[in-house]
């Protein structure tokens, strides 16, 4: 190289050294690596501690396992989800993951997912479908055993009071959502052999707390004295209805026996006072299920068709200073 070509040759790397120092290139090394995974998942809203707790665990498990996460919250309503997953399916992630508000309706969409080669994870609610293949996987609780366990504490209670007929009014979660549908049925098939238990009436209560409030105010009015029991199919809704008793002048837990489920910490510290006898544990925590399927996915590894995990239950039988702080 004579000295004139060298000096360019000088010139042209200084210029390109400075360049990248003032685009950062230094900074490169000490920068996060590419994610590993992209995940788009739809959650159905923010009705209750339950789901708030969920979202908050599920954005904290993936910061933990080094998931990019794309969040979005449909605000309770299934328009909004379908359109998060076409835009998750636009965006190319490498799995979709989301709670179902309903059971029907989503064949179309995830079809569309389907021939994107996208992998699908159903979490904490199930769909109803002929085509087991548009899912991977689902991942939540067994709704069936939390009314079960429902079902069992009042037969047990039932028979320890010495109760002859049992009068149960039933405050329902979200109409044809899994929980809603798998916790009645759950209940129901527990009791229904039993002739003492009688279930006057069933309201929706959505879930939400001030339709909780709303549908006990009915029920009082409808059936007052004669109300022996109320199953609720969520805290929120359980919180809700208990001022609405008070207020009619009766004694929530003693009065009229409160079953719950959820256990989030308000509905625990309430249990603790003996304002609800019995909530039956449902864990929000699914984000370390939900990293470790879609680590799986992504690498082409099989998944458990369904993950339930472990819960127990909570009530006057029990000692209720030896609960853990509940996280949700
Ligand atoms: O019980 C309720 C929430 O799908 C298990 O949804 C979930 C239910 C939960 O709104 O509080």
């Amino acid at each position: 190289m004579d000295h004139k070509h060298h000096s360019l040759a000088v010139k042209i790397i200084c210029i390109l050294l400075m360049s990248c120092l003032a685009a950062g290139c230094s900074k490169a090394a000490e920068q996060p690596e590419e994610p590993e995974l992209i995940l788009g998942f739809s959650q159905l809203g923010s009705e209750s501690a339950w789901r708030i707790g969920n979202t908050r665990d599920i954005e904290d498990k993936a910061e933990k396992y080094g998931v990019s996460l794309m969040l979005e919250n449909a605000n309770q309503k299934q328009e909004n989800q379908i359109a998060a997953i076409r835009r998750f399916i636009a965006y190319n992630v490498d799995v979709i993951a989301f709670s179902p508000i309903v059971e029907e309706g989503w064949d179309n969409v995830l079809t569309e997912a389907k021939n994107a080669g996208i992998p699908v994870i159903l979490v904490d609610r199930d769909i109803n479908t002929k085509d087991e293949d548009l899912t991977t996987c689902l991942i939540g609780a067994d709704f069936y055993s939390e009314g079960v366990a429902a079902g069992e504490y009042l037969i047990r209670k039932a028979d320890k009071l010495g109760m002859e007929h049992v009068n149960i009014v039933e405050i329902t979660g979200t109409e044809d959502s899994t929980p809603m549908r798998q916790r009645q049925a759950g209940f129901m098939d527990t009791i229904r052999n039993d002739e003492r238990m009688e279930i006057i009436e069933s309201v929706n209560g959505d879930f939400l707390k001030s339709r909780g409030a709303e549908c006990m105010r009915e029920l009082l009015d409808k059936h007052g004295d004669d109300i022996d029991v109320l199953f609720s199919h969520n805290d929120e809704m359980t919180l809700g209805a208990l001022p609405e008793i008070e207020a009619a002048g009766y004694e929530p837990g003693k009065d009229i026996m409160i079953i719950s489920i959820d256990g989030g910490q308000e509905a625990i510290d309430v249990l603790k006072e003996g304002k609800i006898n019995c909530v039956v544990e449902c864990t929000p925590m699914l984000g370390s299920a939900l990293m470790e399927t879609a680590l799986k996915l992504k690498s082409g590894e099989q998944v458990d068709r369904l993950i339930h995990p472990e819960e127990e239950v909570f009530s006057d039988e029990m000692d209720l200073s030896s609960i853990a702080p509940r996280g949700y």
